[in-house]
């Protein structure tokens, strides 16, 4: 009978885990399930979260005494003053003694929780003298996040790799996708030890932003901005999710945290910004001739910027420059595959009649510019893509459109998308 035994104990071991995994942090999945932390709430990388989990463990030692003290004198006069030992039992009752420590004890047990578990939630609810703001907002389904004084915004969407793989009959098996489901495009960036405030509100319906290893859980609410903030002690990668059941697509809008030293959220930050720099150092490369014959222009200027004039105009060539056709449809496909296949279909054929077919399609394979704006704008069931997409991708995703599945349409530039948005 030995495999029958095994059989069990494997059988119960998935039984508590299914039971128990979902309200483990994402974090704590890698961890063996001998860890300690498999099993407990995590500790996490804030002081409120350690506050929070000593709380809770203060509760939870309560309990324990509590229980074995209840089952013990339950469990012992059940046994010790059984019928056939006692057939005649003791008849006594009303003990004024008793009746003032039972309660007067919980009494105590309540306020020596309630002492500390009430100054915890005033620091959490204190979310001034913060050193930088970002916002939150909620997508179905998406995070938006907006470094409000830097000007930094961008969208955290599923990895593209899980997003692939959770597809019916992908054929791709989810065990081999690292982080499944846990992993975002972009991650959050935050700076260690400086106070973050967040804002958190949401654009469609309610969605919950809740990261275990900060301790920080609130509902997104449209119209309504709630606030929270933290202060990371660790660099590292944390995991959360939306908790806020939001629809079909709920279970696939993670949250990714990365916490890092000063320096490198500062450089982060400068990598993230060159979007508005660079249509500012466009705008003077368009400007460059006529200055040039302008007799006042210095001409050694423009060869001596500074250097990080000169990385930004490196980097605004690259991404000015035209790009191949080929270039543009493999990006695309990207795009298309992330933000627009649920709708219209990986076939282009679209659910007709409410998700047009792309096939053929007048708008798609029509001038470029009726397809541009139909992105950025959207129509009627399909939402505006302009706050989501940058012109390079909008401009891949249309160039790929109007090349596949048979259509033979012409390409799309990144320069012809700036042109269109915003009119
Ligand atoms: C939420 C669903 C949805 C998503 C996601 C979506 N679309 Fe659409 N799309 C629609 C709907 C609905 C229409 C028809 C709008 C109308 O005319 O009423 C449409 C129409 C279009 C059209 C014009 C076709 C026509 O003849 O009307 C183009 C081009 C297009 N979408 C491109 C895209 C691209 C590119 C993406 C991804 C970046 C995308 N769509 C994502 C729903 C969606
Ligand atoms: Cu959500």
């Amino acid at each position: 009978m030995p495999s029958s035994s095994t059989q069990l104990s494997g059988l119960l071991r998935r039984l508590v885990v299914a039971c128990t995994a979902p309200l483990v942090s994402a974090s704590a999945f890698a961890a063996d399930t001998m860890d300690k932390a498999y099993w407990n709430m995590p500790r996490g990388v804030t002081q409120v979260s350690h506050d929070v989990y000593s709380l809770h463990m203060l509760g939870f030692y309560f309990c324990v005494v509590i229980g074995v003290v209840v089952f013990g004198v339950m469990f012992y006069s059940l046994f010790a003053f059984r019928r056939s030992k006692h057939p005649v039992p003791a008849n006594f009752h009303e003990s004024t003694v008793v009746e003032i420590i039972w309660t007067i004890i919980p009494f105590v047990i309540l306020i020596v929780l309630a002492v500390p578990a009430a100054k915890t939630l005033i620091t959490e609810y204190d979310t001034s003298n913060s050193d930088l703001t970002v916002k939150i907002t909620g997508y179905q389904w998406k995070w938006q996040y907006e470094y409000v004084d830097q000007g930094v915004s961008f969208f955290s969407t599923l990895k593209a790799d899980a997003n692939a793989a959770r597809q019916l009959h992908s054929g791709i098996d989810p065990n081999t996708v690292p982080n499944y489901l846990h992993d975002v495009d972009n991650y959050l960036v935050l700076p260690v030890g400086k106070k973050v405030r967040f804002l958190l509100t949401a654009n469609d319906v309610i969605h919950g932003w809740w990261m275990p290893d900060l301790a920080i859980k609130k509902d997104a609410i449209p119209g309504y901005v709630n606030e929270m903030w933290t202060r990371i002690d660790e660099p590292g990668v944390y995991r959360g999710q939306c908790t806020v059941l939001c629809g079909r697509d709920h279970g696939y809008m993670p949250i990714v945290v990365e916490a890092k030293s000063d320096a490198d959220f500062e450089a982060w930050l400068t990598s993230k910004k060159p979007v508005q720099v660079a249509s500012a150092a466009s705008a003077t490369m368009t400007d460059a001739p006529v200055a040039a014959t302008a007799p006042a222009a210095p001409a050694p200027a423009a060869p001596t910027p500074p250097p990080a004039v000169s990385q930004v105009a490196a980097a605004t060539s690259v991404a000015g420059a035209k790009k191949s056709k080929d270039d543009l449809i493999k990006a695309g496909a990207t795009v298309y595959g992330a933000r627009c296949v649920a709708c219209h279909q990986a076939t282009g054929q679209g659910l007709p009649p409410t998700f047009p077919s792309l096939v053929g399609d007048k708008i798609v394979t029509g001038p470029a510019a009726g397809h541009i704006s139909q992105i950025l704008k959207g129509k009627n069931a399909m939402p505006p893509f302009a706050p989501m997409l940058s012109d390079d991708e909008i401009a891949a995703v249309a160039t790929y459109e109007r090349n596949s599945w048979g259509n033979s349409a012409g390409e799309v530039q990144a320069d012809q998308v700036a042109a269109l948005r915003g009119k």
